[in-house]
């Protein structure tokens, strides 16, 4: 890609300005600006997709799709700004005009076709394979409404939709001509052909057009643009139905496929429109590869894996399993053992989770509606699975049973690969969750830790401390994320230290101000800034945080004058619409922060934050401020966690238990530079075995729990009424999550922090050790250990 001096920049402004805005830099609004300027990046990057896609045709490259329900882009501008190599300029020529180039930016809408850590996965894989120069591609579908916006109407979560395609959106091109067909429903029929063999077809099925939407995936300045085919559902021209108004229903019908993504982080739906959208999604993606493949390399599909292989982001894109058998088996004319052969060296799943209530099982029923020949599939699939093994093992294996469909071992079963996101829950996988199949094939199973992407996430987020950075150890640390090990040598460097801390300050600062002009809380930059983000989940357990809070209160209440450390406590947190426990801790969050914010007695020792709508955006500016990072789920229950890699990166320090990546952060910095409390997953999975441990006991036997849990139904905190759900919850249903049990372990570990914390020294040195060691949860090393281990592509860098 070229570059620009300043002022060929600003000349490209103006041009643009005047032919597609209408208008000149001195009349220009902050949108206009931004318009202008993608469309200069546009220019650059659709040439240089051009000559990448040209460039995988003629070596013939063997490519990786990311086939995912979610990717949780976030806005763009930025990161394509730097990877192209235009932000310096661009940022220079805009302050030149006295312009605010955050407030251009700004105006781009962020893209929230994704929940939470699963969908932002799938953005920084994408954003790390085309840094890496490897050639692969994202699949996904272009909901008209992303994830809903939130608002806090008196503690109560409101959801909106989120118009996020109001205005049209620049990165996209609308690619008719490469529409392709997706069939639902109708009824099977066969034939039997010269050779006795069944050929089957589909009769009457509703067709929809899957019309692409590419958005370019731009590598860091290395001159390589994938794609993400973002798929939209259209009626096809010409609906056959007999009356206008029947043909105007189909159409709304077919319009509702892509319309909106499901909220549901962590959870299944079970809705019959969720399914089509999977069906949808995977369908015009396998004949989209299998048209490009024909078209590219002229050899059999028999051939189909050397080129192609399909990873799928959880059970989600599961259906393309046996899709891909009908597309080569129905279509293509290849027989049954031929196509598993092509399916089976093309798929590799990723689990993200091993909590019951997320792992996907469809009704028969609703799949045969959806589509009955995909079910006959499956079925078939099942049965010769389960042809040659034990009677007592099929239990626990049959991916067909009581009329459900378990996604998870069709996706073992149909996959070469099976892997987990971080160490721990790559073993739980293997020794409890699917330990039958890993019984049966041990090699396939393996573990790919998570990672983020350090240029949003630290290079682009937090500048000031990218500079600092690379003042002292120059900048391969931007190819080269685990250079930042070369901090290491700056951890008694007192000047740096102090460097390092007063770019800390200055994010605290600024988040200060967004807090003041979001909430009207004046919060104290001094204070530990304690933050937890992430989606609103019992297993993430802000309802422990909460009551750390609350007996924090107590403790300021019994000793009017005691000296504490100052702790403001940040939170950001959607819960699912449905999920009515999860908004009961919201409203208790908000009920808490009213009351001890207004409280004249507590004064500058507590404020209590929560900032409404969290998104990648706002994480963006959150993230750079934090000290604390609370990474507290139950033990075992959080597969991986990617927060906490983007904390760490920034120089926040983890608080967590043991679960998830946090174990692999631990053994990254040491235990000197982590604050680690509470029950292993070791612990909880033997507490569960035995029916769980006994809350009430706990309740009854400590005065600090008992004391938080009656103010749950008492009128210490202002509400409008009292969480009777949580305080019977908790007692009655014997707390699945181990609140009460980890409550003291959680208490002493947070007077540990603030102990650590007002050693200076110590706590800057700690930081330091989180940023130099943070390089490894790049999703650079991430993709490398998929390509190494899963993909095989050919490296090209
Ligand atoms: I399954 N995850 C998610 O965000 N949504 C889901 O529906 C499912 C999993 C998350 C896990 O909870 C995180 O621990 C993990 O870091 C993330 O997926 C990415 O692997």
């Amino acid at each position: 890609m070229r570059t620009y001096t300043k002022y060929e920049f600003l000349d490209l402004l103006e041009d643009k300005l005047r032919k597609q805005r209408m208008t000149t830099v001195d009349d220009a609004t902050d949108k206009d600006l931004f318009y202008a300027i993608a469309a200069i990046i546009n220019d650059e990057v659709r040439q240089a997709g051009l000559e990448t896609v040209k460039r995988y045709r003629q070596n013939k490259e063997r490519q990786v799709s990311y086939l995912s329900l979610e990717f949780l882009i976030g806005r763009l501008i930025e990161s394509n700004l730097v990877n192209t190599g235009f932000k310096a300029v661009c940022d220079e020529v805009l302050t030149d005009l006295g312009r605010s180039p955050r407030a251009v930016y700004h105006e781009e809408e962020d893209a929230a076709l994704g929940n939470g850590g699963l969908g932002r996965l799938a953005a920084c894989f994408l954003d790390s394979v085309a840094s890496l120069g490897l050639a692969g591609n994202g699949f996904g579908i272009r909901y008209r409404y992303g994830l809903f916006e939130q608002h806090i109407a008196e503690g109560h979560q409101i959801e909106l939709p989120d118009n996020w395609l109001k205005e049209p959106y620049p990165w996209e091109t609308r690619r008719a001509e490469e529409a392709v067909t997706v069939n639902f429903g109708g009824s099977v029929d066969y034939i039997t052909d010269d050779d006795g063999n069944y050929v089957f077809t589909v009769t009457n099925p509703q067709k929809v057009t899957a019309v692409p939407y590419d958005v370019s995936i731009v590598g860091y300045r290395n001159d390589v643009v994938n794609n993400l085919r973002l798929f939209k559902a259209e009626a096809a021209d010409h609906l056959e139905n007999a009356t206008y108004n029947s043909r105007l229903d189909e159409m709304n019908a077919i319009d509702q496929i892509s319309a909106v993504l499901y909220p549901d982080d962590n959870s299944e739906d079970g809705k019959l429109l969720r399914l089509k959208q999977q069906y949808f999604l995977v369908s015009a993606t396998i004949q989209t590869l299998v048209k490009r493949f024909k078209q590219t390399f002229g050899v059999p599909l028999t051939q189909f894996h050397d080129k192609n292989v399909i990873q799928i982001n959880d059970t989600h894109p599961t259906l393309g399993i046996p899709e891909l058998m009908r597309v080569l088996m129905d279509e293509e004319g290849l027989d049954w053992d031929a196509a598993w052969h092509v399916t089976t060296q093309t798929f590799a799943y990723t689990n993200h989770t091993i909590m019951q209530e997320a792992l996907e099982k469809w009704s028969y029923d609703l799949i045969r509606q959806l589509n009955p020949r995909v079910l006959m599939i499956i079925e078939e699939i099942n049965r010769r699975f389960c042809e040659d093994k034990p009677t007592e093992d099929i239990e626990e294996i049959a991916i067909i049973s009581d009329g459900l469909v378990h996604m998870s071992r069709l996706a073992i079963v149909g996959s070469f690969s099976v892997n987990g996101v971080a160490a721990l829950h790559s073993e739980i996988i293997k020794n409890y969750t699917f330990n039958a199949f890993y019984r049966l094939t041990p090699d396939k199973f393996n573990n790919k830790t998570n990672g983020i992407t350090h240029r949003r996430w630290l290079q682009n987020a937090n500048p000031e401390l990218s500079r600092l950075i690379t003042e002292r150890i120059g900048d391969t640390w931007v190819t080269h994320p685990e250079q930042l090990e070369q901090l290491m040598n700056y951890t008694d460097d007192v000047e740096f230290l102090e460097q390092l801390h007063a770019v800390k300050f200055s994010n605290k600062q600024r988040l200060k101000a967004l807090i003041f002009e979001q909430t009207g809380i004046t919060v104290d930059e001094n204070s530990i800034f304690d933050v937890q983000i992430k989606r609103l989940h019992e297993y993430k357990r802000q309802l422990l945080n909460v009551f750390h809070m609350m007996y924090l209160y107590n403790t300021i209440k019994d000793n009017p004058a005691i000296n504490m450390q100052p702790r403001t406590f940040i939170f950001g947190a959607k819960a699912a619409p449905g999920y009515k426990r999860a908004k009961e801790i919201i409203r208790l969050i908000h009920a808490v922060a009213d009351t001890v914010n207004a409280d004249p007695a507590v004064g500058s020792r507590m404020k209590v934050v929560f900032l409404e709508n969290y998104n990648v955006s706002l994480a963006e500016d959150i993230i750079p401020a934090a000290d604390i990072s609370e990474q507290i789920s139950t033990a075992s229950m959080e597969a991986s966690g990617t927060g906490n890699m983007k904390m760490m990166m920034n120089g926040a320090v983890t608080l967590g238990t043991m679960d998830g990546a946090n174990v692999e952060i631990d053994e990254r910095v040491g235990r000197d530079n982590i604050i680690i409390f509470g029950l292993s997953s070791d612990d909880v999975i033997g507490y569960q075995h035995n029916g769980g441990y006994n809350a009430r006991d706990v309740y009854t036997n400590d005065d600090r729990v008992k004391r938080v849990m009656d103010q749950l139904i008492d009128d210490t905190f202002n509400h409008g009424k009292s969480f009777d759900d949580l305080y019977y919850h908790l007692l009655k249903d014997n707390d699945p999550y181990f609140v009460l049990e980890d409550f003291t372990a959680y208490v002493e570990a947070q007077e540990r922090a603030a102990a650590l914390y007002q050693d200076k020294k110590t706590w800057q040195r700690m930081s330091l050790v989180n940023i130099a060691q943070s390089g490894r949860f790049s999703s650079d090393r991430t993709i490398k250990e998929y390509n190494q281990d899963i993909w095989k592509l050919h490296n090209n860098q």
